[in-house]
């Protein structure tokens, strides 16, 4: 999929789409939802054009700071609470604040974001409030051990709450691979990943600590398995996970779900713990146009809700996106069942 949609007729595609964008006076991205208290908040990533032209580093996304958003229901109207968090507020952090989540605990707010450090590393940050749309006041160094991008917190029935996160590409995490980060090759994405045949590199995952401001453990992955019980290859671009980690419950089942990048698919993958392994079990979206796909899934009264994002407010602009939001259903075997962003829309159009 290339970066340009010139031949797509914007029109019929808006007519197939399932759903309209829910904030159209910026450009957002990357929605991480939930129901805090009754209401529903959206922690999006704020799409900017920073002149950066497209490439497969994403130096396009040069995004700067957050808002966030509320929602009385999910059929009402959409509130946008100003600038959440600045780039310029956060001493570690020099530029490209990325896609972002937030949870509560204890009466207290914490938003998770990614952003690269005054050495061109991507690394977490997090940012504290007492109200879920913010201002946020960020720590003045990002989470130890922390690296990489797309964090997504995700709270247990027991209380315990953990970190989801990594990127390939762009979101080096195969940079990361030893322990350590890998400077070699900075200009090409593709550089340290694994060959095809070897284990695909995976979203990682650590428990926060008590005061949700540092990792309680080292950072482990979140292996996901074939039907054979065996890891996804590298190779396996249609399933393996690229980047945008979610984590859910539902009926008792930790479920997985994440963007294959290069293969434009949000999947799932379950598991009977939050380390995982977790077992792939099919797509949740098809491609959507623009090259990125990222989500969450929240429950909001008893019913669920898919948040993702496409292009087609900027007709087509992969670095400028629309959240947007539809339901997501179950099968009696707790498969999830498949969305189809534009019924009847030819999709080779938009890979
Ligand atoms: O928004 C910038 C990046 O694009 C996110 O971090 C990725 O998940 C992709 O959506």
């Amino acid at each position: 999929m290339a970066d340009e949609f010139d031949h797509i007729d914007f029109e019929e595609l808006n007519t197939r789409a399932i759903s309209q964008p829910l904030v159209t006076h910026i450009y957002t991205a990357d929605p991480s939802a939930h129901y805090f208290n009754g209401k529903i908040y959206i922690y999006p990533s704020h799409d900017i054009d920073g002149g950066e032209a497209f490439d497969d580093l994403g130096s396009h996304f040069k995004m700067r700071d957050y808002h966030v958003f509320s929602m009385d229901s999910i059929d009402g109207e959409v509130t946008d609470h100003g600038v959440a968090l600045d780039v310029d507020d956060v001493k570690w952090a020099a530029k490209q604040m990325w896609a972002p989540d937030a949870h509560e605990k204890d009466g207290k707010y914490y938003l998770y974001f990614p952003a690269k450090d005054h050495e061109g590393i991507f690394r977490i940050g997090v940012a504290v409030s007492d109200s879920p749309t913010g201002p946020f006041v960020a720590q003045p160094e990002a989470i130890k051990e922390s690296f990489s991008i797309d964090p997504a917190v995700f709270k247990d029935d027991d209380g315990s709450y953990y970190l989801y996160f990594g990127g390939l590409w762009g979101g080096q995490l195969q940079r990361w691979r030893n322990g350590a980060y890998n400077a070699e090759h900075e200009e090409s994405p593709t550089a340290h990943l694994p060959e095809g045949h070897e284990p695909a590199l995976t979203a990682m995952v650590a428990k926060l600590r008590e005061d949700m401001l540092e990792f309680d453990e080292a950072p482990s992955e979140a292996v996901i398995l074939d039907e054979n019980g065996k890891p996804l290859l590298a190779g396996d671009n249609e399933r393996r996970f690229f980047e945008g980690a979610w984590m859910h419950k539902y009926k008792g089942k930790y479920y997985l779900s994440y963007s294959t990048g290069d293969t434009h698919f949000l999947c799932y993958a379950t598991g009977d713990s939050p380390y995982g392994p977790f077992t792939y079990r099919g797509q949740i979206l098809g491609p959507v146009v623009g090259w990125t796909t990222h989500h969450s899934i929240c429950e909001i009264e008893d019913k669920w809700y898919l948040f993702y994002h496409d292009s087609i407010l900027s007709e087509g602009k992969t670095h400028l996106r629309c959240i947007k939001v539809t339901e997501l259903e179950y099968e009696k075997d707790g498969s999830i069942k498949i969305i189809d962003p534009y019924p009847g829309f030819d999709t080779e159009k938009l890979v």
